[in-house]
């Protein structure tokens, strides 16, 4: 197994964090492959509980060596941070990798991220307010600073001069903001400089070595499938590829590297921020839901949205992730409902629909069709086979497994290292 990618199959908060964790000891290397701060992984480690954003949930097993890829953007200031949080609660830290390729977050970018939202009032993404989406943008537009770059002051000055020259345009005129001072950024940037230099290498070159070793190397998505910006609800998305292909693109490794894509499938589906979701529940069993399964943003404490189970979502990662296997999570959160509806297709203006389909118009009409399973009431947190599951519980996971299109590897009754159950 010498390359695997773990990624969110629904809309993040899947529970990657655990089961990246769970893999930790087995693996030589875990990597981030997108995404930013806006991340928020939940590792719980006896009676220690973690938060992770920006750095990949792999940096709690001492065996493994974490990196940042140049897919990833880094806010430096959350960066050591996070790395100083860690340090103090006895985490080793020092053999973090980032990729001299990565885009820096820089501050106007937050600032950004923030006015737009405040801008566009009730058409807001509902974004985190990391700065991740304007970053991206900045590396579309051949405007974005790289972690290498601060260790060039001349190219640094010239690349943030160049990036605020159309942004001050934009503050002024549209947002009614006083102008930002490149001087300023770049003795802000260069404050981190030395802190992060250590960590800096050429990740490519290492992962693709390491492989060719035959060491283990894990790719960690964040967020999820329907926030990719290809592949997602867009524009409700976040700026990067979740997706499986943006592992390769994300840690520069090809697709002939990687031998299994697991997805993560929380056993219901919840969603933080704006755009559609049809099995979205109004009433006292979203609300149930939200409170057993402690469904709140790790990063910004939001409530998340929660609703039924959606098969289509899960069949829809299967094909544009290729996935090999699931890890269905959170399954202890349905014990105690008598019957449990879960949304096999959907029906649009009259039709019944049984993919998720292409055209955003569609998919904001999509009624969800329900098929209701038998409950059970149970207590499943020391359930440590499949055989030791009540009988509605397997029948639930097996048919969750028959409508989502790849076998369950793995399933979820509780947030620790060892409320897992394995099935081989
Ligand atoms: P952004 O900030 O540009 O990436 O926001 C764009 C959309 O992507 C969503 N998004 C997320 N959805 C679920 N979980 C995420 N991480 C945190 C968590 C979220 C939090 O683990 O709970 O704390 O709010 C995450 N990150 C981005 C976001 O809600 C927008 O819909
Ligand atoms: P991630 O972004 O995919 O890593 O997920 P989050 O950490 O944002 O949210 C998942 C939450 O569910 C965290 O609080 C985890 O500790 C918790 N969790 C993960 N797996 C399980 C599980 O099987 N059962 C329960 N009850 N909680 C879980
Ligand atoms: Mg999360």
């Amino acid at each position: 197994m010498p390359a695997l990618v773990l990624l969110g199959a629904q809309w993040g908060d899947e529970g990657k964090g655990k089961a990246t964790d769970l893999l930790g000891g087995s693996v030589d290397y875990v990597v981030r492959y997108q995404g930013g701060n806006n991340a928020g992984h939940t590792v719980v480690v006896g009676d220690q509980k973690y938060a992770l954003h920006l750095l990949p949930s792999g940096i709690l097993s001492p065996g493994c060596t974490p990196v940042i890829g140049n897919g990833v953007v880094v806010d430096p200031a959350v960066l050591l941070s996070e790395l100083s949080g860690l340090n103090e609660r006895g985490v080793d830290t020092s053999k973090l990798l980032i990729s001299g390729n990565a885009h820096l977050i820089t501050p106007y970018n937050v600032t950004l991220d923030k006015v737009t939202e405040r801008f566009l009032g009730k058409r807001k993404i509902g974004t985190t307010g990391r700065g991740i989406g304007p970053t991206y943008a900045d590396k579309i537009n051949r405007v974005g600073i790289r972690v290498q770059d601060l260790y060039d002051e001349s190219i640094l000055e010239q690349k943030v001069e160049a990036a605020l020259e159309q942004k001050n345009q934009l503050l002024a005129k549209v947002f009614n903001r006083r102008a930002i001072e490149a001087s300023k950024v770049v003795e802000d940037m260069l404050q981190y400089a030395e802190q992060i230099k250590p960590f800096v290498a050429d990740t490519t070159l290492i992962l693709n070595e390491a492989i060719d070793d035959g060491k283990v190397v894990l790719f960690e998505g964040g967020q999820g499938t329907l926030l990719d910006v290809d592949h997602g609800t867009y524009p409700f998305v976040t700026s990067s590829n979740p997706t499986a292909g943006g592992a390769c693109t994300g840690a520069g490794v090809g697709p002939t590297k990687i031998s299994r894509v697991i997805g993560i499938l929380k056993a219901y589906t919840t969603r933080v921020g704006a755009g559609p979701f049809p099995t979205e529940l109004f009433d006292e069993d979203g609300e149930a839901l939200r409170r057993i399964g402690g469904e709140r943003g790790v990063t910004t404490g939001r409530d998340r949205r929660c609703g039924w189970f959606d098969a289509p979502i899960a069949r829809y990662a299967t094909r544009v992730n290729g996935l090999t296997d699931f890890f269905l999570t959170k399954l202890d959160v349905l014990t105690g409902w008598e019957r449990i509806p879960v949304c096999v297709a959907y029906e649009i203006d009259g039709k019944r629909v049984e993919e998720l389909p292409y055209n955003q118009t569609d998919f904001h009409h999509a009624k969800p069709i329900y098929e209701t399973l038998p409950g059970w009431s149970e207590d499943i947190t020391k359930a440590k086979t499949f055989s030791d599951l009540p009988k509605n519980a397997q029948g639930y996971v097996k048919a969750l497994e028959e409508m989502s299109g790849a076998p369950i590897s793995a399933i979820g009754v509780g947030p620790g290292r060892t409320e897992t159950i394995e099935i081989n």
